[in-house]
């Protein structure tokens, strides 16, 4: 009987290939896409959606950002940390008249985790100010599969990743200036370094614009259901149940 459970169970698992187990939607519940709406800070006109798949330790990621400084780098992060939360839009830090930079918001968004730059500029906290491999445009679509640790693939799975975007002309010169330096390098104008927009990773309703998946695909949660109730509700139990187990093991 073991053995028969075991089988049902495991064929369940592989029927369904996704998680039914109950409890907080993580991205893990819609096969590892999020989403972000990136909306202003600092009084910056800029908004933005981003898009996340996570697979193993592979991050594909696409961002679409607007109404930014044209002709000027916009840094871009995944932070983790903090409260894994947004500042509020209309907050307000040590910066220029007031201005946000990004240390007071550490609080809330933590460090920089992963840098979303373009090739070849590297991924990692290192390359947060890699100003050359950055979008510099006044609206841009950016996309890159960066590979990450476990330890940060799981932390963006589970919702808490922040989407960050850089750069923002205060004083409308046009370009990076003012007297204010950065609080992540002096030898950069705050302007070119303080939060522009931001948005929280959370677990996607809606799929990658490129995916497909809304046709039918096999990672929408309507397949999932039909399949495991042709088992009946005991299969359906023991799969959340082998599922549980599993996953508990892959957090190990
Ligand atoms: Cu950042």
């Amino acid at each position: 009987m073991r053995t028969s459970r075991l089988a049902l169970c495991a064929a369940t698992v592989a029927l369904v290939g996704l998680p039914l187990a109950a409890g907080p939607a993580t991205a893990d519940d819609h096969g590892g896409e999020l989403t972000a709406e990136l909306s202003q800070l600092n009084d910056s006109g800029a908004s933005g959606t981003a898009w996340a798949k996570v697979d193993g330790t592979s991050v594909e990621i696409s961002l679409e950002a607007q109404g930014l400084l044209d002709g000027a780098p916009h840094a871009q992060h995944i932070h983790i940390g903090g409260q894994n939360v947004c500042p509020a839009n209309d907050q307000e830090g040590s910066g220029f008249e007031g201005a946000l930079q990004v240390s007071d918001a550490a609080d809330q968004y933590g460090a920089v985790a992963v840098s979303l730059t373009k090739e070849p500029g590297k991924t990692g906290a290192d390359a947060a100010l890699d100003v050359d491999n950055f979008p510099a445009e006044v609206s841009y679509s950016y996309s890159r599969t960066i590979e990450v640790s476990e330890e940060v693939a799981q932390q963006i799975a589970n919702g808490d990743g922040v989407v960050v975007v850089h750069g923002v002309d205060h004083d409308g010169s046009g370009t990076y200036d003012g007297d204010t330096k950065s609080d992540l390098d002096p030898a950069l104008p705050s302007e070119a370094t303080d939060p522009a927009a931001c948005g929280e990773l959370n677990a996607a309703q809606m799929s990658m614009p490129h995916g497909g998946v809304e046709t039918g695909g096999s990672s929408t949660s309507g397949i999932e259901y039909p399949a495991a109730l042709g088992f009946g509700t005991l299969a359906l139990a023991l799969g959340a149940f082998g599922l549980v187990a599993a996953r508990r093991r892959a957090t190990i």
